[in-house]
């Protein structure tokens, strides 16, 4: 060929690859698309994975990592990286100490188990680049370590990079039913379907393991915190064990939650009191099952004496009780108990303190093998909470940090609510003088992943599984980083899009904020769906499930008086915050109505009073939201079709949605507080009595 024609084909070939548009996106690929790279990027890539050198025979993790390095070569060169033995220019190898060339300094116990090292070097006058691990699964991790560096730009050429994990335990928490209905789900019906299992298994497993993989989580609690005995019998640990085959090369252990009263559901006995020793003998026996078929299971996670569920206060127990009973059943197959602080009794006073009220006293008393989960806030997973008082005040206990990852109170899958800054603020929060990073032995994510084609109901919902994956990897990652590696693997890497990008999610979380619940309100929702406001609901059953309970308006003011003059749930944080909290004037203001019953006219540190604030940040919230809007507007020419189109209709629904939120919060709180509205603030579309004439009997998420 003329070289003119050469470089035709070449740019032809470079434009084809360039947006790759060819093939509608639809989002399943995730942040794993290995698209196209354009021209230089692709040279660059190809020239540093010309071929991969790893360990024969391979292990099913090894094969795995081989695999997805081949995938994401080809899919963002075009060319294949062939299999080799010996090292070349260009090689990339797999070393663990076994195979590790000689004369090569690695940083191998630094690594641990799980932790990988990145490295450009020339072996032999060759330019190679290896991963190495101390295992397998360190080098799967390393792999898609290697894979995001490309995608993300980096210089190939010139890597030199560790990481290993912070905490051991980095799991997702499916709120999945054995009916694939799923609590508080937004993205269609669970992915696993039970029925099918164990014959049938789903390809969808093997892309669910590969996406965890590549942002390093551990395990997967298969089914709901709600649960059903039937996940403990034979046919269901038969299906557990399929899964856990599927997942196990991708370092993921599977987990079950437990319902309480099994022995008596199962086993037939009389009572599920833990100190009974035939239902001792029944968990130990089920543990035993249960590692006949899962030899490396997880564990039990566990939400007793909560919301209904049994527990062992049925029977005059404690939750020490009940998890180190659990956890003597598994400590011979090393199995660990995560017991969950998530608790409240009906009407014992402010539902806030009632978590550390009966979990504090006990530490230093749980089994080594049980790890006490707590949510990030007191209440529950609202769009802003302080972090949770346990934090720092269990030193003697294990603890895990569970966070939610679907959107529960921060409009489902429809709004599009990038979370890495709420994760960030409660791991950066110092409860004593260090992060509740490092007062945290574990982490669990509530998942958003479902069977809809894009997994988590919507393309930027992704991003919060992602977000909570790499974080749970490096908690001091920034969220900002974060949301920019995602976007570039996920949507484009032209760098005025992506900072445009970024800056939308960025803004997207203090947004939700301030159109539902700003300057500390909290749990102002639709009753049991939890869509829409609902600030005036006043009749049910328990006090503490009514949003007026929560926001204690009325004409005097607003806010729940959490100082020593009211609850004096300050009192349950270390003693700077707890002085810090008692006073409105040294309370971060975005707490302020957490802590706080004050006065309508109460001054803020914008000079406004706080009805004016309230009014102000509602109208703020909408605000940001159709900035959003415009901006995603704006990026059409560098986003897929489809999934632009995606995204814009969505981004439609949340701006109607935040202006719903806004005028019936101000029409409500303008109705008990008696004040006119602010002086050029816009008055609420319809009539208080409008909005609270809405009935969602439908909405998704409930669970079976
Ligand atoms: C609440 C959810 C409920 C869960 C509960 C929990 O509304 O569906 O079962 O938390 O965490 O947020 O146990």
């Amino acid at each position: 060929m003329k070289t003119w024609a050469k470089r035709l084909a070449a740019a032809l070939l470079g434009m084809a690859l360039l947006p790759a548009w060819g093939a509608v996106e639809d989002g399943y690929d995730l942040w794993l698309r290995y698209r196209g790279l354009a021209m230089v990027a692709q040279a660059r890539v190809a020239t540093q994975a010309r071929s991969i050198v790893h360990a024969e025979p391979a292990s099913p993790t090894l094969q795995a990592a081989v695999a997805e390095l081949k995938r994401g070569v080809a899919g963002m060169t075009g060319k294949e990286a062939a299999s080799a033995t010996q090292s070349a220019d260009g090689a990339l190898l797999l070393v663990t100490p076994a195979n590790a060339p000689k004369g090569v300094d690695l940083p191998w116990s630094e690594l641990g188990r799980e932790g990988y090292a990145l490295r450009s070097l020339k072996l032999g006058g060759r330019a190679v680049t290896v991963i190495a691990a101390n295992t397998d699964t360190g080098l799967l991790y390393g792999s898609f370590a290697w894979l995001r560096a490309a995608q993300t730009g980096a210089d190939l050429s010139r890597l030199d990079l560790r990481a290993a994990p912070k905490l051991g335990l980095r799991l997702l928490n499916h709120w999945d039913n054995l009916d694939r209905t799923v609590e508080r789900g937004y993205a269609g019906a669970s992915i696993w379907d039970w029925w099918k299992l164990p014959d049938l298994r789903d390809v969808r497993y093997v892309d669910y393991a590969r996406a965890n993989a590549s942002l390093g989580i551990n395990g997967t609690v298969l089914n709901n915190v709600n649960a059903k005995a039937d996940s403990l019998t034979a046919p269901f640990i038969a299906k557990a064990a399929a899964l856990a085959e599927v997942l196990r090369p991708y370092g993921i252990k599977v987990w079950l939650s437990a319902r309480f009263s099994a022995p008596k559901e199962l086993g037939g006995l009389k009572t599920a009191d833990p100190l009974d020793p035939a239902v001792r003998a029944w968990w130990k026996a089920k543990a035993d099952e249960i590692y006949q078929s899962i030899p490396d299971f997880g564990g039990f996670l566990v939400k007793a004496n909560s919301e209904g569920q049994p527990g062992p206060q049925d029977y005059g127990r404690n939750h020490v009780d009940g998890a180190n009973m659990l956890a003597e059943a598994l400590s011979a197959h090393g199995g660990v108990v995560m017991w969950r602080a998530f608790v409240y009794a009906p009407d014992t006073g402010d539902r806030a303190k009632q978590a550390f009220a009966e979990f504090q006293p006990l530490d230093g008393q749980f089994a080594a093998n049980v790890i006490v989960q707590v949510k990030n806030g007191a209440i529950d997973f609202q769009p802003r909470e302080p972090f949770h008082p346990l934090f720092g005040a269990m030193p003697k206990t294990p603890l895990a940090l569970e966070l939610q990852i679907t959107k529960e109170y921060l409009g489902f899958s429809t709004h599009l609510v990038y979370l890495g800054p709420l994760f960030e603020e409660v791991l950066r929060a110092q409860p004593d003088g260090a992060p509740v990073a490092q007062h945290v032995k574990a982490i669990a994510g509530v998942a958003n992943i479902g069977s809809d084609r894009n997994w988590s109901g919507s393309h930027f919902d992704q991003a919060n599984w992602y977000a909570f994956g790499r974080l749970a990897w490096n908690p001091e990652l920034a969220s900002s980083d974060v949301a920019r590696e995602w976007v570039q693997q996920t949507f484009t890497t032209a760098p005025r899009a992506v900072d445009s990008l970024v800056a939308m999610m960025l803004a997207s979380r203090e947004a939700v904020v301030d159109y539902m619940t700003p300057l500390g309100l909290h749990h102002l929702m639709g009753t049991a769906h939890h869509h829409g406001p609902a600030p005036w609901v006043d009749d049910l059953e328990r006090a503490d499930w009514n949003p007026v309970y929560f926001h204690r308006a009325g004409r005097d003011g607003i806010g729940f008086d959490r100082t020593p003059r009211g609850s004096n749930a300050v009192a349950q944080y270390a003693p700077d915050w707890a002085a810090r909290l008692a006073r409105p004037e040294t309370t971060p203001e975005d707490w302020l109505l957490w802590f706080h019953h004050l006065p309508w006219d109460y001054p803020l540190r914008s000079g406004r009073t706080l009805w004016a604030e309230l009014v102000a940040r509602y109208d703020r919230g909408v605000a940001t939201v159709a900035d959003m809007r415009s901006q995603w507007a704006a990026l059409k020419a560098d986003i897929d079709p489809q999934r632009h189109a995606d995204v814009a209709a969505y981004l439609a629904v949340q701006e109607a949605e935040a202006r719903w939120w806004r005028d019936a919060c101000v029409a409500y709180f303008q109705s008990v507080s008696g004040l006119p509205l602010p002086a050029g603030t816009r008055a609420p579309a319809h009539s208080l009595d409008e909005y609270k004439a809405q009935r969602f009997n439908f909405a998704p998420g409930r669970g079976g």
